[in-house]
């Protein structure tokens, strides 16, 4: 079943289910905000105190940034404006009983032209099944070629982040943005405090192994990934969370971050997508 449904306060939302899975995706900033597989604990986190209103990010799920990730260019909101933007829903399809296709669509506006000078079209596909894939298609319908950075910000739930281990990174290079120092791991990635890394060179499955389950990211069109916990000082400064929340969560973002910008020509595209399973 695929039901557009609506908050009271009118904010819009489409709501999945079939035979194995679930999920609710926002038509702002066409953000995924629960995924839920029958018989297995929700993969995405949300907060609960997040707000669901026009102009405010939904604080959990896969926050879409883009046209460009992290705040590194000032003439943009930090990560983009399309997590605050409104998405058409372009189409919808029970592809089999255990799988269902939902496409949202953003074009250029005259308020994103004010921001970004640029004539595009985003389309954001999702494909709800026993596993969830979600594609960034960015379509250059200018007459100049433009240059994206962005991210699938996705929050994962966890048991506790003490219990958390990540593979598949290790002696990939990463920015430590919070000391602004190139660096590199031999071993898997454990979080201890906060930690705020873009890592690039990536070219393998991301694991994120918990207490009780090991969840698996595989990209496409991406070779840079962000790892990111606020632990608790930046934790308790943050919007639409609760102070202890970093518990809770771990971001792994599939991203063209930084070094892995993309260039996109005229008439052409770029498809960033992951695929999450546990
Ligand atoms: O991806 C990590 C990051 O850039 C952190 O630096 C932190 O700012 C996080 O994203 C959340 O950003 P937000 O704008 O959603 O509060």
């Amino acid at each position: 079943m695929i039901q557009v449904k609506s908050f009271e306060n009118g904010f819009k939302y489409i709501e999945v289910t079939n035979d194995i899975a679930s999920a609710k995706i926002a038509l702002q900033g066409a953000h995924i905000y629960e995924y839920k597989c029958k018989g297995k604990d929700d993969i995405l986190w949300l907060s609960e105190t997040s707000s669901f209103e026009d102009g405010t990010a939904i604080r959990g799920g896969i926050p879409i940034c883009w046209p460009r990730f992290g705040s590194l260019d000032e003439s943009l909101p930090a990560h983009g404006f399309s997590r605050t933007s409104k998405f058409e829903l372009l189409g919808a399809q029970e592809i089999s009983r255990t799988l269902t296709e939902v496409t949202l669509l953003l074009k250029d506006t005259k308020e994103s032209r004010a921001l970004w000078d640029v004539a595009f079209e985003l389309e954001v596909i999702f494909r709800v099944g026993e596993t969830l894939k979600v594609e960034m298609k960015t379509i250059n319908r200018d007459k100049k070629e433009f240059m994206i950075t962005q991210a699938l910000h996705t929050y994962f739930s966890v048991s506790s982040i003490a219990d958390v281990k990540i593979f598949g990174l290790e002696e990939k290079p990463f920015l430590d943005t919070l000391k602004d120092e190139e660096s590199s791991e031999k071993k898997e990635i454990s979080i201890d405090a906060e930690c705020d890394r873009v890592y690039q060179d990536v070219d393998r499955d991301i694991v994120l192994k918990d207490k009780n389950r090991t969840i698996i990211l595989k990209a496409e069109g991406s070779s840079s990934a962000i790892v990111w916990n606020p632990w608790i000082e930046k934790g308790s400064r943050m919007s639409g969370m609760r102070a202890d929340a970093y518990r809770e969560f771990v971001c792994i973002e599939t991203a063209n971050a930084f070094n892995d910008f993309r260039l996109i020509k005229p008439q052409e595209s770029h498809t960033l997508s992951v695929i999450l399973s546990s």
